[in-house]
């Protein structure tokens, strides 16, 4: 058995819109995701966030099979458009939901880990430019406020904002998430003031909330893999690290933009005109620690020509390609790779020190299939979990201070522009008839979890 440190922190992960459905009840107001969703061509099958699981209204269910689990940590995202419809006027409704969730986390014992942006930006903010608009930081932190006051009493732990890349350079980059726009200078612009909108809003908490709150943020991290060692690759493998990893990374552990980033991206002209004085600075405040998801590495490769545009789609990258995934692969086609998992982890526990890591994400998609038994025979995933927790562990083993680890995810949930055909969870969701299922994989991880420990390779 590999067992992990006494403190260690179990727990499993979702967001809202991925789950709550219910969009249009008490007072909600659309979200960006709700207009892109509805978008010809831009989610398959053109699924939307409604009924997803119907978590808002079986959350009491959803929290009895944390328990069942025995996951002593539950994160979970807040819709800002619940809490403020239009990004800045309060719906009690909305607030009370969380409320009441948090409630019923504490009475079974499970801390609440809430994120409050997890990509379902009011649909207003967005007719006010979004995230390219500088306003938005200042009123994602008033939000910030508004839901702290709330919920503070009971929470500690607070992530501000998960994977800003994606949110970003996806919503605003490649147009493949919500808002579904395609401009290069608009993704770094708005990558810039998710940073910034995590820097207001992580000082608002900790000015208003109680004395031991902590705050953290949630980055995805693909680790650069190449076939060479050779200059040309190193090279292509730092380019894309800069704008894939240290863009966010290196900002919010108040170091600033890395400088080979900033000269990499200097042809576009948008970090220097969004950043202002003071804007590193309040980016870079105290962090009490650092949420990793970690899903798959990439494959790059040098572009013959380095002023070539990357095939990534990444804003701005040049120089650099991403080659197709190796097996074995997940149904997102991605890769499985546990051992660039450990190394991701050993460098961050570096590059991060003093600052300690929680994994916040970490998952698979497989194709799942309910048994006529009813039981939901994951193996791929249950070894997808055993092989990333060896590497968890191997990583603190040698150094690095990994505090905690919340499975992606809790439930099968609308997995963005994929819809409901990519099944992530520990829980398997029949999306007709709202029946939950414990998957294999989710009775192996409550034995870990029960055990603190991950057992040994037969
Ligand atoms: O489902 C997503 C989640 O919302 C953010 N991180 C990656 C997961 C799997 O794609």
């Amino acid at each position: 058995m590999n067992s992990f440190p006494a403190d260690f922190l179990w727990g499993s992960a979702t967001s809202s819109y991925q789950i709550e459905g219910a969009t249009e009840v008490d007072g909600r107001g659309p979200s960006i995701w709700d207009t892109f969703a509805r978008g010809e061509g831009n989610v398959i099958g053109g699924h939307t966030g409604d009924p997803a699981c119907d978590h808002y209204h079986r959350y009491r269910e959803d929290v009895a099979l944390l328990a069942e689990l025995g996951l002593p940590a539950y994160r979970f995202s807040i819709a800002w458009p619940r809490v403020m419809p239009d990004g800045r006027r309060v719906e009690p409704r909305g607030l009370d939901f969380y409320d009441r969730l948090v409630d019923e986390l504490v009475a079974h014992g499970i801390t609440p880990i809430p994120t409050l942006y997890h990509w379902d930006l009011p649909q207003a903010l967005q007719d006010a430019g979004g995230w390219v608009n500088r306003d938005v930081p200042s009123w994602f932190a008033d939000y910030a406020l508004v839901v702290g006051d709330r919920l503070g009493d009971r929470v500690r732990d607070w992530i501000t904002i998960n994977e800003p890349l994606c949110s970003a350079f996806l919503g605003y980059g490649t147009g493949v998430h919500a808002p579904g726009l395609r401009d290069a200078r608009q993704a770094v612009i708005a990558g810039h003031h998710h940073l910034l909108g995590h820097g207001l809003a992580a000082t608002a908490l900790r000015a208003h909330a109680r004395p031991d709150t902590k705050v953290a943020v949630a980055l995805n991290f693909a680790p650069p893999l190449t076939d060479s060692d050779d200059a040309e690759h190193r090279e292509a493998a730092r380019r894309f690290d800069a704008v894939h990893n240290r863009f966010f990374l290196d900002p919010v552990l108040g170091r600033g933009y890395p400088p080979d980033l900033r000269a990499d991206l200097a042809h576009l002209g948008a970090l220097e005109s969004a950043i202002r004085d003071g804007d590193e600075e309040m980016i870079g405040r105290p962090l009490d620690w650092i949420g990793v998801n970690y899903y798959a590495p990439s494959r790059v490769i040098p572009t013959p020509d380095p002023l070539q545009e990357s095939n990534c789609g990444l804003p701005g990258l040049r120089g650099v390609d991403v080659l197709p995934a190796r097996g074995p692969l997940t149904t997102m086609d991605w890769e499985q790779d546990p051992v660039a998992f450990a190394d991701l982890l050993l460098w961050l526990g570096e590059h991060c020190a003093p600052v300690p890591l929680i994994v916040t994400e970490n998952g698979s998609s497989f194709e799942d299939t309910v048994d006529a038994d009813g039981r939901v025979r994951d193996t791929d995933r249950t070894h997808y979990l055993a092989e990333h927790l060896h590497a968890v562990h191997a990583a603190i083993a040698g150094g690095a201070d990994v505090r905690g680890y919340l499975a992606w995810s809790l439930l099968d949930n609308f997995e963005w522009s994929f819809g409901y055909t990519r099944r992530f969870g520990l829980v398997h969701v029949d999306f007709d008839t709202q029946r939950r299922r414990i998957k294999d994989s989710g009775r192996f991880y409550a034995e870990v979890v029960a055990a603190n420990a991950v057992p040994d390779r037969r």
